[in-house]
């Protein structure tokens, strides 16, 4: 089929049909990539995450220059925070706590400045955003039906943590039956440890949950 393309990737190369391939940007929020907010809450080193903006805005270009579908989530919750588990609520410490006021509003609460995507990986007119309260992309979103009705086989997944929500939402893709390639140098964590380690996971066992990538990988298979 002409309209197959191969991305380089470990364990194996994968051969993939461009118009079933989506990629879903996760999390690239100011509240986890700017002091102030959720990230910074929990008592982590925001600075950390900054090296995977600028893989992530070439990634993106090109899925928009190849006409892949594009989506984005956002991790936070409702100003009356009916749908923030107390357990979730209470692990940091009082005063930074989701729905606690911040430099950038209120932490992790949909609508606040810090819940907003960075400018320089802005949704683009028509790409879903899809507003979770987890850290897998698929609870309690529509994410599954709308992937499905788009006849969407195969997943790009990138973004923050690698080890949490990135992580998450392969494993629940993968469960769906939805083929995952994470490109690692577009994913960042506060433990660069556990980013080598999550990505390390992934491929492992012949790929026990998805292959891994780079962006220059992806780009050069859309071209
Ligand atoms: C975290 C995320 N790390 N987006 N969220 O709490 O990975």
């Amino acid at each position: 089929d002409q309209a197959l393309v191969s991305i380089a990737a470990q364990p194996a190369p994968i051969e993939l049909d461009p118009r079933r391939l989506a990629l879903i940007l996760i999390d690239m929020q100011r509240d986890f990539l700017e002091p102030g907010g959720f990230g910074a809450a929990l008592g982590n080193d925001v600075a950390r995450l900054a090296g995977a903006i600028e893989p992530c805005r070439r990634l993106l270009a090109s899925a928009r220059r190849a006409g892949l579908l594009v989506m984005h989530t956002r991790e936070g919750h409702r100003p009356d925070l009916a749908d923030a588990p107390p357990a979730k609520v209470l692990r940091a410490p009082p005063g930074m706590r989701i729905g606690d006021p911040g430099p950038m509003g209120r932490i992790l609460v949909r609508g606040e400045p810090g819940h907003a995507i960075i400018p320089a990986l802005a949704p683009a007119e028509g790409e879903p955003v899809i507003d979770k309260p987890g850290k897998g992309a698929f609870y309690q979103t529509d994410l599954d039906s709308m992937l499905r009705n788009r006849g969407i086989e195969a997943l790009l997944v990138a973004g923050v943590t690698t080890e949490v929500c990135v992580h998450t939402t392969v494993r629940e893709a993968n469960d769906r039956g939805l083929r995952c390639i994470v490109p690692g140098d577009c994913c960042a964590s506060y433990f660069p440890e556990f980013h080598a380690a999550a990505l390390a996971m992934i491929s492992a066992q012949g790929g026990i949950f998805g292959w891994v990538t780079t962006e220059a990988a992806v780009t050069q298979a859309l071209e």
